[in-house]
């Protein structure tokens, strides 16, 4: 069997067995009763992690709106009327001046996205720079640019980029519903590009877009099923955006939300686990469960891309209620 090497706590590397996750193994883990699953996740994390330890990454749009992908949940699709106007890239000093403050404000990590199919040559010059710069202020860098070649990878690994998101988003069979202007293929293709050029991958999906519980477990068992598995994993929560495709789809329960988290823990032991976009609409209990599923991870700072987040003092205060506290300060 093969093994593969994960690196874990920024310096602990540790061998692990891959499994193969077949989608209704997945299913049954969603199945089990309630009390059985969180167990079952508490051990796995534990295991593997501090459980009061949580990681904070700030979110920074760099490039909003206009995108000409077709995404049925995405304000800043051109192909739906939001009200998210299209603007031009930020200069380097107000992304240098974001990452400062995110890291002043405690975040470790800071991600800048871009609403693009895929960056342009000249997008791509301003991004290494940018990257470039936020590494220099010792915070870890993430970005999230659309689909990217080899030369374009290429150039995000000699920037010294840590991460790359490129969600899945959802299952292979339910894709089409969502998205029609790209399809799967091309989403793992880019993953594996950035897989294979050396640098972490995030990647992970949103639920509550109405898929089946067979499609949830569908989208876990890809990310489970990647070899090596995606160093960071975010969990969104559909944010129903006026304008979009899916503004009135009902709401997930916020059960089933904690038990794609305790899913994705237990399918992916030693990855972290974002609980990501929807925060501001979950309740501090359901947080607490989220992070008792095996969730260590949030964005952190009062906007997503172009929606809402938590302020830093409620999430501070729920940390403390909950006596977590952030990677940055264990430092
Ligand atoms: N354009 C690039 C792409 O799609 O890969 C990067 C930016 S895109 C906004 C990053 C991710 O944001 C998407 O993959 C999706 O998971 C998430 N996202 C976008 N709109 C969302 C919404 N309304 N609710 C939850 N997550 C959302
Ligand atoms: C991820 O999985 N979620 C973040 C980040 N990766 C880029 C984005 C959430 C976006 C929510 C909608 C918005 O704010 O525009
Ligand atoms: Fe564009 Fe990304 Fe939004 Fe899709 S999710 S419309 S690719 S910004």
């Amino acid at each position: 069997m093969n093994t593969q090497t994960i690196e874990f706590h920024h310096h602990v590397k540790k061998t692990i067995a891959p499994q193969r996750w077949s989608v209704e193994d997945v299913e049954a883990l969603f199945k089990l009763p309630f009390a059985d699953l969180m167990y079952r996740a508490q051990q796995i994390h534990r295991e593997h992690f501090d459980p009061n330890a949580v990681q904070l990454s700030t979110l920074l749009s760099i490039k909003t709106g206009g995108c000409s992908e077709d995404c049925g949940y995405c304000p800043q699709s051109a192909f739906h009327s939001t009200g998210v106007e299209d603007r031009k890239m930020l200069d380097l000093d107000v992304v240098v001046a974001a990452a400062k403050a995110a890291q002043q404000a405690g975040a470790d990590r800071f991600c800048m996205g871009a609403a693009w199919r895929e960056p342009s040559e000249a997008d791509m010059l301003s991004v290494v720079d940018m990257v470039t710069a936020v590494r220099g202020l010792g915070m870890e860098t993430c970005a999230t640019l659309g689909m990217l070649n080899d030369e374009q990878t290429e150039q995000l690994r000699v920037a010294g980029l840590d991460y790359y998101n490129h969600n899945l988003d959802t299952s292979p069979e339910f894709y089409g519903d969502v998205i029609s202007t790209r399809d799967y293929q091309d989403r793992l293709d880019t993953l594996d590009r950035v897989r294979r050029a050396g640098m972490h991958v995030c990647s992970g999906g949103i639920v509550g877009m109405g898929e089946s519980l067979t499609q949830r477990a569908g989208l876990v068992a890809q990310l489970a099923n990647m070899e090596p598995y995606p160093e960071s994993v975010p969990i969104n929560n559909l944010v129903k955006v006026e304008g979009t495709p899916l503004a009135n789809q009902a709401d997930l329960d916020p059960l089933d939300f904690v038990r794609t988290i305790a899913v994705a823990r237990i399918t992916m032991p030693t990855a972290r686990v974002r609980l990501s976009a929807g925060r501001q609409e979950m309740s501090d209990a359901i947080q607490a469960l989220c992070f008792l599923a095996g969730a260590n991870s949030i964005f952190y700072g009062e906007q997503l891309l172009t929606t809402g987040n938590p302020e830093v003092e409620r999430d501070r205060a729920l940390l403390d209620k909950l006596g977590m506290y952030s990677l940055a300060d264990k430092h």
